[in-house]
């Protein structure tokens, strides 16, 4: 059996060069709750098809990674949740064997688009090195997989839940270029500023597209993180979502939750704490990132094959 198939649409699109940009699927199901993971979900794919892209949200059913889900599918994934598993490079084999539906984390979102040839793919936030890894050790294996999969990634940054200075040293370390978006500094996902510096600001989408296509050609391995700050209009101010990260990564220490069950309870919880506040800046950004997105990889399929 074949472990991943392509949408019909989105092989048609590669094969003529025309924009792909691939979605992940742990942001539907545990990333916001239902039914506005849907409502996100479907409304990024159409102001991907708006700018000229083809979407593919990607995700696991019955074992086999779906580059190219349908509405329904989505639709399956965001009313399920939190019931169907978090899928990182580590589960596959399992997900794959016992024929389960897995929702893709960045990671995992990463590996199917690069088997099906997709070299763009649009996100809100990365995992990373968490706060107080030097004790837990709880590195994001999207980090990894940034530093051995060739498929830029366009998001907001990370988020505070993470210690952000460790994250873009490891970055650094796996060889990760890690560009800003019209910015020279990290955004902080809820906030567009973080204090913290960056390699280099793209100034417009030609400039971004000749950054990948350089990396291609000097056969570099790896992916390539684009940072894009939430507009203005959206942003939090730092000192309120601060403290909001402070009590819920508190709150998860009290409870005793590890691993990669922390990502999802921050995520909910952070929501549930400014009472969807959170969650409305976090659909912005998104639908944000999807918009620069496709206009790079737009501005990158014009330079040819
Ligand atoms: N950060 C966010 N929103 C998300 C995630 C991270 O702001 O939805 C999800 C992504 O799927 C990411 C995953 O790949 O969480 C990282 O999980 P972990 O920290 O367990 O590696
Ligand atoms: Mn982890």
């Amino acid at each position: 059996m074949k472990s991943f198939r392509v949408n019909p649409e989105v092989a048609q699109a590669l094969a003529e060069n025309r924009p792909v940009i691939a979605l992940e699927s742990t942001i539907i199901s545990h990333g916001m709750p239902y039914p506005q993971n849907v409502e996100t979900a479907l409304h990024v794919e159409q102001i991907i098809r708006e700018h000229g892209g083809v979407p593919a949200t990607i995700g696991i059913i019955d074992g086999v990674g779906v580059v190219g889900m349908t509405p329904e599918e989505i639709e399956e994934f965001g009313k399920r949740g939190m019931a169907i598993p978090k899928v990182s490079r580590r589960d596959l084999p399992v997900i794959a064997a016992k024929r389960s539906w897995g929702a893709t984390t960045v990671a995992t979102t990463m590996i199917f688009a690069h088997m099906a040839g997709v070299k763009f793919f649009v996100t809100g936030g990365i995992g990373g090195v968490h706060r107080g890894a030097e004790s837990t050790f709880d590195v994001s294996a999207d980090l990894e997989e940034l530093g051995r999969t060739a498929v830029t990634v366009i998001c907001a940054g990370a988020k505070a839940i993470l210690d952000l200075p460790k994250t873009l040293e490891v970055l650094e370390t796996k060889g990760v270029p890690v560009l800003g978006f019209q910015t020279q500094e990290l955004p902080a996902f809820y906030t567009r500023t973080s204090g913290l510096k960056i390699d280099y600001a793209i100034q417009d989408y030609e400039d971004g597209a000749a950054i990948v296509k350089a990396k291609e050609e000097l056969g570099l391995s790896g992916g390539i993180l684009i940072t894009n700050p939430i507009p203005e209009e959206y942003s939090l101010p730092a000192e309120q979502i601060d403290a909001v990260i402070e009590q819920a990564i508190k709150e998860m220490d009290e409870k005793g939750i590890k691993g990669k069950e922390c990502t999802p309870f921050l995520l909910a919880r952070i929501s549930e704490i400014t009472g969807g506040e959170s969650l409305a800046s976090n659909i912005q950004l998104v639908f944000n990132n999807a918009a620069v997105g496709t206009e790079l990889a737009k501005a990158y399929c014009a330079l040819g094959k």
